[in-house]
This record gives C-alpha cells, sequence and structure tokens, in this order.
C-alpha cells in the first residue's frame, strides 16, 4: 500500500450500540470504495471486519476491526468498535487511536445504552463526533423520532444535514439540506444526483432551521445574523458545521442504510471533506522521564511518538502490535524503543491490516496507524519514542473487571499451556484480570460480563488448544472460635511394633478480627518435654489450615498448652502433631466454630430513576448502606458494605436491572461473621463433597 501525506489521512472510529450496522457500514465503505466486488453480510460470516471465529458463530463483533478505505486519494483508517457493554475495553482504546468519531444509530431502536456510553467516551476524549442514521430501510424506521432521541440525549448541537427521501422499504436515497440536490441509488452503491422533489421543500424547512440553529448557537459571531435575519448563507453553513464539528461543538447528522448500501458514498465523501486531518488536531501532550510535559505535533519531522492501541496474539504469527503514530515516521527494519517498558524491540516488516489481511507498508508516517508482527514485549497501552529522549502518552483509563469465574484445565498437564494462554490473553485485553488465589487454590479469571468470559475461554480453546471448565470463584471463607473451648487430643498406638504416645490438652480462646494465631506454653514439670512443645503448635498450625468444619482456614484465636503425657520411648515429633491437630477438632466441637466471610465496600453509580431499585436490591442481600449522594447530572451514588458472596455476580444483576446504564467497583474491605443459618450450609455442603472425595 502506497504512503499517504498526513493530510490525505483520516482516523475514524465506529461506534454505537451493538446491532445499530457498524460492522456492515465498514462493509459497504469497502465496496462502495471499489476494494471489494461483493458486499459481505454479518449473517454469513464473511465481512471485512468480523472474522473471528467467535464473531462469526456469535453474529456480533467482539473486538476491534479495521480497514484503510481509499476514496478520492484519502486514506480514510476506519476502526470498528465492539458494541456490546462487554467489550468496552476495545472502544476505550480505540478512542485514542483516532481523530473523530462517527456513531452509528439505529432507526428502529434510537438511541440505546451503547449509543450513550460511547458518545460520552468521545466527549471525554474531546473527540469531534458525526452521527449516522442508519437502518432507514427497515420497517418502523423513523427519521424523525430517532433525530428527536439524539436531540433529546446530545442536545442542539445535532445538526441534520440530510433528509431520508421515502421511507422503510420505500427508501431510496437522501436530500441534501444545504445544496439542495437529491441522491438516488438505483444500483450500485454510488449516488446519482438530482434536483430536489418537489414535495421536499415543505419537509425539509423545519431540519434547515434546525441545522441553521445548530450552527448559530455554535458561533457568536453567526447567531447575532442569524437573530437579525433569520437565515445564513450556505457557505456560511458550510464553513460552520465543519468549524463547529471540529471544536465538538456541532455534531452532523447523515442518513442512510449501510446494508444497502445506501448513503455511504455520501458518508465517505463527507469524511475525507469534512472530518479532521491528523494535521489539524492540537498537539498532544507527553511525559518526559522525569514527569514534564511535553507537546508533539503532527508531522513526520519530529522525533517518534507512537501509541499501541491494541495487541492481539496469534498461534502461528506471534504477537500483532497495532500503532498510532502521532509524530515522526516509524520504520521496518531497525531497532525501536518502547518507552513504557523501556526496552529496544527489533522491529520487522510494517503493515496495514485489512480485517484479517496484511498489507505491506514501507513505514508508518506521522497521523497514520499502522502494524507490525512478533514484537517481545510491547502490549496495549505502551508509547514508542526515540531511545535518548524517551517520553510516554499517558496511560488508557479501563474499567476494572469485576465478574470472576474460576477454571481450570479439562485434560490433567494442561496447567503450564494454560498459564501461558492466560497470559497472552491478558496482554490482548487490558479488561481481563487473572488471580491466583492461594486460599481457595483456583485460578480466577475476572471479565466484564458473561459474554466476555465466554470469548475469552473459546479464543483460549482455538488459539491455544486449552480447553477449560469453568464454575463461579469460590469465596474465601474463614472459621474461627466464638467462645473459649478446651481440648484434649490423645493419640496413642502401643500394640505391636514401634508404639506412638501423645497427649495434649490445649485452651483454645477467640481473638479480635485479624490477629491471625498465638500459641502459648503453660506447661509445668515437664507434662510435655520442650522438644514436643513445638510438635503440638506444628498440628494446630496444620490442622486450622486445612479448617476444622468446612474446608476454610481457621483464624484469629490463641491455643494454650497446658498440660500432656509422654512416653519415653513411644512419644515423638509426628505423634504430638498429631495430638495437637486431634485437640484442636475436639475444641472447635466443644465450642463451636464459626464462619466469616468477607465483606466488600461497593460503590454503584446509576441513573437517579434507578436508585430506589438498586438500594431495595442491596437491602436484600444484607447490604448496610453507608450514603448516598450526587454523581454528576441526574447521576446517583450510593455506597454500602456487602458480603462478597451476595455480590459476586453483580456486573449481572446492575445490568439487568439498570439496563447497562448503572457501574460500580468493589474493594475488598474486613471480615464479619456469617449468620448461622447460612454458615450451617456451607458446612453441609463442604462435608457432603469431603464424603463423596472419600468414596471415590
Ligand atoms: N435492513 C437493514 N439491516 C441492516 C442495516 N445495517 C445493518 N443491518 C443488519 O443489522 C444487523 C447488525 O448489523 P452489524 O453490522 O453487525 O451491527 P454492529 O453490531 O453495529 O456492527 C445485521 O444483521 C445487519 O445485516 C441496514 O442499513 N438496513
Ligand atoms: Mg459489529
Amino acid at each position: 500500500m502506497k504512503t499517504y501525506d498526513a493530510n490525505d489521512i483520516r482516523n475514524v472510529l465506529l461506534v454505537g450500540h451493538g446491532g445499530a450496522g457498524k460492522t456492515t457500514l465498514l462493509e459497504a465503505m469497502v465496496f462502495a470504495s471499489g476494494a471489494s466486488t461483493r458486499m459481505g453480510r454479518v449473517e454469513d460470516g464473511n465481512t471485512v471486519s468480523d472474522f473471528e471465529p467467535e464473531e462469526v458463530k456469535k453474529g456480533i463483533s467482539v473486538s476491534l476491526g479495521m480497514a484503510p478505505v481509499e476514496w478520492e486519494g484519502v486514506k480514510i483508517n476506519v476502526l470498528d468498535a465492539p458494541g456490546y457493554a462487554d467489550f468496552i475495553g476495545d472502544v476505550r482504546s480505540a478512542i485514542r487511536a483516532v481523530d473523530a468519531v462517527l456513531l452509528v444509530v439505529s432507526a428502529v431502536d434510537g438511541v440505546e445504552v451503547q449509543t450513550e456510553v460511547a458518545w460520552e467516551a468521545a466527549v471525554e476524549a474531546g473527540l469531534p463526533r458525526a452521527i449516522l442514521i442508519n437502518k432507514l430501510d427497515r420497517e418502523r424506521a423513523s427519521f424523525e423520532r430517532t433525530l428527536e432521541d439524539l436531540v433529546r440525549a446530545f442536545g442542539n448541537q445535532v445538526a441534520p444535514l440530510e433528509l431520508p427521501l421515502g421511507a422503510e422499504h420505500d427508501f431510496t436515497g437522501v436530500a441534501d439540506l444545504l445544496t439542495k440536490k437529491a441522491y438516488r441509488y438505483d444500483a450500485g452503491p454510488m449516488a446519482e444526483e438530482g434536483e430536489w422533489p418537489d414535495d421536499i421543500a415543505g419537509k425539509a424547512a423545519p431540519f434547515r432551521e434546525k441545522l441553521m440553529e445548530a450552527v448559530a448557537e455554535s458561533d457568536d459571531a453567526l447567531i447575532e445574523k442569524y437573530l437579525e435575519e433569520g437565515e445564513l448563507s450556505e457557505t456560511e453553513v458550510l464553513h460552520g458545521v465543519k468549524e463547529g464539528f471540529a471544536r465538538a461543538t456541532i455534531a452532523p447528522v447523515l442518513c442512510g442504510a449501510a446494508s444497502r448500501p445506501i448513503g455511504v458514498d455520501r458518508v465517505l465523501q463527507f469524511i475525507a471533506d469534512e472530518f479532521p486531518a491528523p494535521t489539524e488536531r492540537s498537539s498532544i501532550t507527553v511525559l518526559s522521564k522525569s514527569g514534564e510535559e511535553q507537546e508533539r505535533s503532527c508531522t513526520p519531522e519530529r522525533p517518534l511518538t507512537a501509541l499501541v492501541f491494541k495487541t492481539v496474539s496469534d498461534p502461528y504469527v506471534g504477537h500483532i502490535t497495532l500503532f498510532r503514530v502521532f509524530s515522526g515516521i516509524f520504520r521496518p527494519d531497525s531497532g525501536q524503543f518502547n518507552a513504557t517498558k523501556g526496552i529496544e524491540e527489533r522491529v520487522g516488516q510494517l503493515f496495514t491490516l485489512r480485517g484479517k489481511e496484511h498489507e505491506s507498508v514501507a513505514a508508518v508516517s506521522a497521523g497514520d496507524i499502522g502494524a507490525v508482527a512478533k514484537l517481545g514485549h510491547t502490549t496495549t497501552g505502551d508509547t514508542f519514542s526515540t531511545k535518548d529522549a524517551p517520553v510516554t502518552l499517558p496511560p488508557m483509563p479501563m474499567p476494572e473487571p469485576l465478574l470472576a469465574f474460576a477454571i481450570e484445565p479439562k485434560t490433567k498437564g494442561d496447567e503450564d499451556k494454560l498459564s501461558i494462554a492466560l497470559a497472552r490473553l491478558r496482554e490482548e485485553d487490558p479488561t481481563l484480570r487473572i488471580e491466583r488465589s492461594d486460599e481457595t487454590h483456583q485460578t480466577v479469571m475476572y471479565g466484564m460480563g458473561e459474554a466476555h468470559l465466554d470469548v475469552m475461554m473459546e479464543r483460549m480453546k482455538r488459539k491455544f488448544g486449552v480447553e477449560v471448565t469453568h464454575e463461579p470463584a469460590k469465596i474465601a471463607y474463614r472459621e474461627t472460635f466464638k467462645k473459649p473451648g478446651k481440648g484434649l487430643g490423645r493419640h496413642v498406638k502401643q500394640t505391636g511394633g514401634h508404639g506412638q504416645f501423645a497427649v495434649c490438652n490445649i485452651e483454645v480462646e477467640p481473638l479480635p478480627r485479624g490477629q491471625g494465631f498465638e500459641y502459648v506454653d503453660k506447661i509445668f514439670g515437664g507434662a510435655v518435654p520442650n522438644q514436643f512443645i513445638g510438635s503440638v503448635e506444628k498440628g494446630i498450625v496444620k490442622a486450622m489450615a486445612q479448617g476444622v468444619v468446612s474446608g476454610n482456614p481457621m483464624v484469629d484465636i490463641r491455643c494454650t498448652l497446658v498440660d500432656g503425657k509422654f512416653h519415653a520411648v513411644d512419644s515423638s515429633d509426628m505423634a504430638f502433631q498429631l495430638a495437637g491437630s486431634l485437640a484442636l477438632k475436639e475444641a472447635a466441637a466443644q465450642a463451636g466454630v464459626v464462619l466469616l466471610e468477607p465483606i466488600v465496600e461497593l460503590d454503584v453509580v446509576v441513573p437517579e430513576s434507578y436508585t430506589g431499585d438498586i438500594m431495595g436490591d442491596l437491602n436484600a442481600k444484607r447490604a448496610k448502606i453507608g450514603g448516598m449522594e450526587s454523581a454528576g447530572p441526574a447521576k446517583q451514588r450510593v455506597k454500602a458494605l456487602v458480603p462478597q458472596a451476595e455480590v459476586a455476580r453483580y456486573s449481572i444483576d446492575l445490568r439487568s436491572m439498570t439496563g447497562g446504564r448503572g457501574a460500580f467497583t468493589m474493594k475488598f474491605s474486613h471480615y464479619e461473621e456469617l449468620p448461622s443459618h447460612l454458615a450451617d450450609k456451607i458446612i453441609a455442603e463442604a462435608q457432603k463433597a469431603k464424603d463423596e472425595a472419600h468414596k471415590r
């Protein structure tokens, strides 16, 4: 592929709710540009962007896709982000690689949850936003209703540039509100330009007015003129749209049906004409090693600054690293310095990704997006810069994964393969977290939701040949004493051969939370010889680690050795260890064991209208509500202390309660006693599992 001047490059991210038509739009763009001779369909699994087997199977995008589209000498790098909440990590990182976003909205469904989430992410990043009202050919599609929806959600900056010609099955083209030309699609993706139909002028008037208002409102100089004269000239509006769009104060709206395709050539033309080139973007801020801020503008002459926004691991090619160059030139066949890791990487052939295909490029210059395979150390979020003056870009904010699955390889002996696979998946996807719990002895995989974890497990099987089973991650309960108890441990076997003899008496008392374990020796007169006093302790500690009733470790007790008996020949370290553990078990049986459960601090942010539901649900989950406060416009924050067991699946619960509009974080707080009826259940289950293990 040839190299382009930065002025002739556009970097665009398609965002929006799942199913709005982003992947189909990219497909139509490739088709309209003449790079393919027929359009693939998401349903048929043959689109440029959705090529991963997990995507073909599910019929939805689960990871970022991209393809360059060449349009009238301009190279448009189109990034297609998945629209489902579980895969928001890809949206967050891709936003850093582009200069504007195109929000795709279904004319049937209007503004949906992920439409708003994606919009907010783009606003946070300060990126210009344009909108395509898609699926206008579908039954029950409505341009007017969708536009109203958009204005309600995003305000007066929403500015229609086009009007659909015909509706639903009769949707045949678009009318340009500015030039008053009609664009019809009879065959193929290219429009035929014609005059406005007679009946459209009246219909268009209110929308033209809406457009002029939006332009006037975004520019102080124009608002006066508009208020006085009630009209702006075509050039003023055109200019105003471009300016306002670049400043992100106007969101221009286009019309289309990606699958037909209708209006797609116009979208491409609009991107080529009006979307900001990388050179038009204000310079970016980087941090030097000493923490000093520096500016980098988009010119090939400046030192290199490039951001890795995505890594894909491939079992055959190794890593594929996707990067955006902000300044300088990324060259192949040389070493490039990864400033984040402080390591020089050997860089081979550079290429552009067109779906799954690789197209070689000579170099990737400021403003462009490129890819390289087989880097050894680089992961998502890293910055490449010069070695003598290393700088890094600020890290990408990533949502915290909070749904936990405990996983285990189906085949024994695959443990090593599993840990390699997990490490690779983690490098690909910063919203995946892996923990090995010493307490429950489980490998726990944290993800954004069930679909995310499903895809991870499928990918693990396909790419690394590791099949796993999963179950909810175990809760790390603990055992302790609530009141003091006494225990006699007697381990005596003196029939035949070498005998065994050890007897000990211990007293056990509870300690405050977090005190762990104390051992006190109160032996008088050598009832237990010195060398065996430590043996009793060892036995107690071993029994504590395994737990007495539930298989969870025992904590927060003091054991005092008060008396015992020994035999000059038959006593041994081993015998006293056994006696110690028996003594603890007896004391536990006498005093009764209570279970402790982990309590987490939960911080939930939801739109106001959901606060009641959230509180009700938390109360049913044994939560202690800590407080409620405003969290921005029409949003409320609820803080609570909740047993971890009750909120292990809160990702799923909160999403279903709020339709995906809520967010939360949680972190461990402390341990508290579990109510006895719940403890009994856990103890009974542990016993059952133990009995079954014995039978086998
Ligand atoms: N009728 C109609 N169907 C469309 C249009 N665009 C997309 N679709 C269909 O809508 C479904 C979801 O499209 P897809 O591109 O996967 O949406 P994405 O999740 O935003 O990438 C697919 O079945 C598409 O064929 C359109 O303009 N008109
Ligand atoms: Mg898609």
